[in-house]
Order: C-alpha cells, then structure tokens, then sequence
C-alpha cells in the first residue's frame, strides 16, 4: 500500500520533517511562504492529510464544490479557529490539535509580558538601545509592583491554571477568575485561585486581567470598551489567547484615554498586522506570536501532529481528535 500524501503547510522543526518524511509521502514547504486561499484549495484537493498552522486561513468555502481528497487536517497548534471546524465535520474530515505540550510555554509568556508591561521593561530597553539614557534617579521609569498584586484570569483551562499557579506561588499574588464551567474549589486552590461568578466580578477585582479562553466566535470581543471601562484604574491587560477575544479598537481607546495602564499582548486580530495606534503607544509591550516557540515545544507540538496522523492512517482514534 502506498503511503499517505501529506502536505506540511510551513517550516517545522528539522527532527518533525525528517519523522513525517520517513513515514509518509511528505511534501515540506522549503521557502516557507505562506500559502493563498487558491493553494490551499488544491493541497485539499489532492493530498490526504493536510498540517496547517494558525497563519492558515480554512473557512467553509475551502470545503465546498469538488469533493476533498483530505481526510484529515493535523492542525500544528492547540487553537484551531483559524479552520471551519462545521465545515470540516460536513465534509467527514477528522480535525487534530496539540494541546498540553505548550500549556508551560504560553503560560511563561504570558508571565513575560505581565512583568515587562508593570516594570515599564520595553520602554527601558528601547531607551538603553537608543543610546538615550541618561543614568539612574529616583523617577526614572517607574512602574507598578506586581508582588502581592491580584490578577484576574479569564479562562481557566490547562493554560490558565499553569499561568495561576506562576503568579499565586512565584508571585504571591491573589488569583481569582472566570471559567464558563464551575471548577471544583479544592482543585482551583490547589493553582491558589478562587473562581468568581462573572467576568465583570473579575474585571472590578483584578490588577492584572489575563486572556486564556478559545478564540471564536463564542469569546468575540468578549473585552469590548465597556469591559475595559469596568477594570480598575491603573490595571493591565494581558493576551496571549487570541487576538480576536479583545475589540482591538477599544483597547486602543482604552489605552490612550488612560483608561487601563497598558497593554502585554502575543496575538492581534489581523496578524501580522499591528494597528499603527498600538505600535506607537507606550504603555504596550508586543510579542509577535511567541506563546509556545521554544525548541522543545514546537517539536513536541510537531511530534504531536504525527501522533495524530499516524493513528488515523493505521485506523486507529487520533489522540487529540477536535471534531
Ligand atoms: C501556535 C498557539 O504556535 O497553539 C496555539 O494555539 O497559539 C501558538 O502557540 C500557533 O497557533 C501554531 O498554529
């Protein structure tokens, strides 16, 4: 029997393509330019097993006419609402992610970015880069103690408790938050966090509000300038979920009205695409996209892809099957 067809989106790390080489009729991407909507159109059509990313746009219309060839797409990545998981599941195409081997590395991020945007760390290295500064005094670039602090946690999956846990017994900060579903009291004290009954309970409460919810529509502009207007004055907001949870114009508002102090952010709504306003602000700290690229997590998270495909190509259940 000849081996499946697969089509590896973008540039993984070198161990994941020589594995999924070895296995099956692989075609890598090389120059690792992102494919058209048209590219990814035929790459349904006529491979088996299609291993996108988050810079992979799959909505319906990729789906429909011409039947599919691919039977399943190995997402690399544990959020997947870059691809019309309805769509897919019409079509009988069986969806993977990654989930787990990242949730240490988003969570590190995250804690990067509540640190850098409180201790005021991008502005300092701009002006030391800049030749700009002018030596040591009392006012220089103060910024907001996080030690003690509350932060407030929107979203309580594997990657929100891994963040709680860093903040509560790393930072001793009081961590309370939101999660759609009740999780059980001793299981959220065992992260040093108390859930909260609504999101707006969190937001009155929280120095620091983190993002660690699915993007999607059911989470669309859940921080919308209503929200931020019921932050407390002074807090931050941090976002290393997805760019489309946060109204991305109200939070400009926000942050130039004085509204919140600023801003820790890994994803935006257009990626690549950082709004003008944003870059020009400096009460934000901007990663692009950093959540799980360690060494050890992409390979763990492209390890995981041929997990998935291999259990489905030899008739098996896919661990991390999404749809
Ligand atoms: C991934 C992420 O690198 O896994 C996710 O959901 O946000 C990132 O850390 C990216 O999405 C790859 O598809």
């Amino acid at each position: 029997m000849s081996k499946p067809r697969i089509l590896v989106t973008r540039r993984w790390p070198t161990a994941v393509e020589a594995a999924l080489s070895e296995a099956f009729d692989t075609t890598l991407n090389q120059d690792d330019v992102a494919l058209d909507a048209a590219q990814l159109r035929d790459a349904l059509l006529s491979y088996d097993a299609v291993l996108p990313t988050v810079s992979d746009r799959l909505p319906a219309a990729l789906f429909e006419g011409e039947a599919v060839r691919s039977k399943i797409i190995g997402n690399f990545g544990v959020g997947f609402n870059h691809i019309d998981i309805a769509a897919a599941k019409a079509k009988d195409i069986v969806v993977t992610n990654t989930p787990g081997v990242l949730t240490d590395c988003t969570a590190d991020i995250a804690m990067l970015l509540l640190l850098s945007v409180a201790r005021r760390g991008g502005e300092g290295e701009r002006e030391v880069r800049a030749g700009a500064w002018t030596g040591w005094r009392p006012t220089h670039l103060v910024g907001t103690k996080v030690t003690g602090k509350t932060v407030g946690i929107i979203g309580f999956g594997r990657i929100g408790k891994a963040f709680a846990q860093r903040c509560h017994f790393g930072f001793g900060m009081d961590v309370v938050f939101y999660n759609r579903s009740s999780v059980d009291s001793a299981e959220a004290a065992h992260y040093g966090a108390r859930q909260l009954p609504t999101v707006e309970d969190v937001l009155g409460a929280a120095d620091f509000v983190s993002l660690h919810c699915p993007g999607g529509a059911e989470n669309r502009h859940l921080m919308n300038a209503t929200r931020f207007a019921a932050m407390k004055p002074g807090a931050f907001l941090i976002n290393t979920a997805r760019g489309d949870v946060v109204d991305e114009t109200a939070l400009i508002a926000a942050l130039e009205q004085g509204t919140i102090r600023g801003a820790g952010l890994d994803v935006y709504e257009a990626e690549p695409h950082v709004p003008e306003r944003l870059r020009a602000l400096e009460n934000v700290v901007l990663l692009p996209h950093l959540g799980s690229a360690t060494e050890e997590t992409r390979t763990a998270m492209g390890m995981k892809v041929m997990d998935n495909i291999s259990a489905f190509f030899a008739g098996r259940e896919p661990p991390d099957r999404v749809i």
